[in-house]
């Protein structure tokens, strides 16, 4: 079916599905690492880019292609490359628009290893790498140099919630011909569209709200245009960073229900939020859709929904997170996010650990940030959870 004008739901169900000789109402999972060719002429075409058919699991496989053409519809880019994981996304990206010699500057707080891999792996090829807090945008323009090739933002960025402006990011990197790729991951597109306000690309861990179920590991990258696509599909398939099939099928079950999740959880989300900010024992929250949000303005200006992500410190710091953590139940202290289950985790000393205890709390990860990523069960089985462990403190 084609679905390139229909609706965005309707995309999610249909779209990038194709028919097989069999009236499949799924994409089939193509358990196969290569394809037979008609004949020797047949694998020399496919090899030359004449023929369409498919070669090898690494270069391409059916049920891959049927996720990356609905990512891509979803995002409105041009095509998609599914990753092994949401790190195989970030490093395949980061492998393709950097060499030696180049600067990226990148939000100074974004999922640790995104930080790690820079700091500690491209800084061996001579990558240069700036970090800032890209919610000021100032900070942008004074860390760029003759040599900075890529603008790197999370938004909002993992774990401190800041809010970085999508469309003025963009507007200073096409002036300084720098690329601008958005790890989309916090909010998927059914809350922000990154490429429609003029970002180069966009990268998700599909591990989160993508899939949603908390059963796989994936990553995907989506290119505004056929030559940023064709680059990074090349680092792709060389470094093997590639899906599996399996993984392509569950992630196109998964997507399926991506709006009716996410409105669940962020209704649910507000809720909490709304209670954690009155709760005496909160000494501060972070979440795009209360006023308090130093950023609330832009949140709703470039976001469609709030989401179901949020930050929090306790006044009695960290003694005081642990010990909700350590009284949570239906919480899992579980570290990934963006599931239908609620999870709650420490950054300081789990997802962000890679980053040094200096550039953690020059990025706002204090120790005493616990961050909560709420699910779709019962917001009062939620709270009455939230409610308990705070009463143990
Ligand atoms: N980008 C963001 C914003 C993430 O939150 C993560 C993982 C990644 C990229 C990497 O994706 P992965 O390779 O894990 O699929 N974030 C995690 C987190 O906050 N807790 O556990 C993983």
């Amino acid at each position: 079916m084609d679905t390139k004008n229909k609706g965005f739901n309707t995309k999610l169900i249909h779209a990038g599905a194709f028919e097989d000789e069999f009236g499949s109402a799924t994409v089939p999972i193509y358990q196969t690492s290569t394809f037979k060719f008609k004949n020797a002429q047949d694998g020399a075409d496919c090899f030359a880019g004449k023929s369409k058919g498919y070669i090898y699991t690494r270069i391409g496989n059916p049920t891959i292609r049927a996720f990356e053409q609905n990512i891509a519809q979803l995002e409105n880019g041009f095509d998609g490359i599914a990753t092994s994981s949401g790190m195989g996304a970030v490093s395949t990206v980061y492998m393709a628009l950097l060499a030696a010699g180049s600067h990226i500057i990148s939000s100074d707080a974004v999922y640790g290893p995104a930080r790690g891999v820079l700091e500690q792996d491209f800084s061996r090829f001579n990558v240069e790498a700036s970090f800032v807090n890209t919610s000021n945008t100032d900070n942008i323009i004074k860390a760029i140099k003759p040599n900075t090739k890529v603008l790197y933002i999370e938004t909002p960025a993992n774990p401190t919630m800041e809010i970085t402006d999508i469309a003025a990011c963009a507007a200073i990197a096409k002036k300084h011909g720098l690329i601008l790729v958005v790890d989309n991951t916090f909010c998927s597109p059914y809350l922000q569209k990154p490429l429609d306000l003029g970002a180069d690309v966009v990268l998700h861990s599909i591990t989160k709200f993508i899939n949603g179920h908390a059963d796989i590991v994936g990553g995907v990258i989506v290119a505004k245009d056929e030559k940023l696509y064709k680059q990074i599909r090349h680092s792709m398939v060389y470094m093997g960073c590639n899906m599996d099939p399996t993984q392509a099928f569950m992630v196109l079950r998964g997507v399926k229900t991506l709006a009716i999740r996410i409105e669940r959880a962020q209704e649910n989300a507000m809720k909490v939020a709304e209670f954690l900010a009155t709760h005496p024992k909160i000494a501060w929250i972070k979440y795009p859709g209360l006023p308090s949000h130093p950023q609330y303005e832009l949140a709703k200006k470039q976001m469609s929904g709030f989401g179901s992500m949020m930050s929090f410190g306790l006044k009695g710091g960290f003694a005081a997170g642990e010990k909700l953590m350590n009284n949570v139940h239906l919480a899992l202290l579980a570290v990934s996010l963006g599931g239908v289950e609620t999870l709650i985790q420490h950054p300081a000393s789990m997802t962000h650990a890679a980053v040094s205890k200096e550039n953690k709390l020059a990025a706002g990860i204090t120790d005493e940030l616990v961050r909560f990523s709420v699910g779709i069960e019962d917001v009062e089985d939620i709270i009455a959870d939230l409610k308990n462990g705070l009463d143990k403190i």
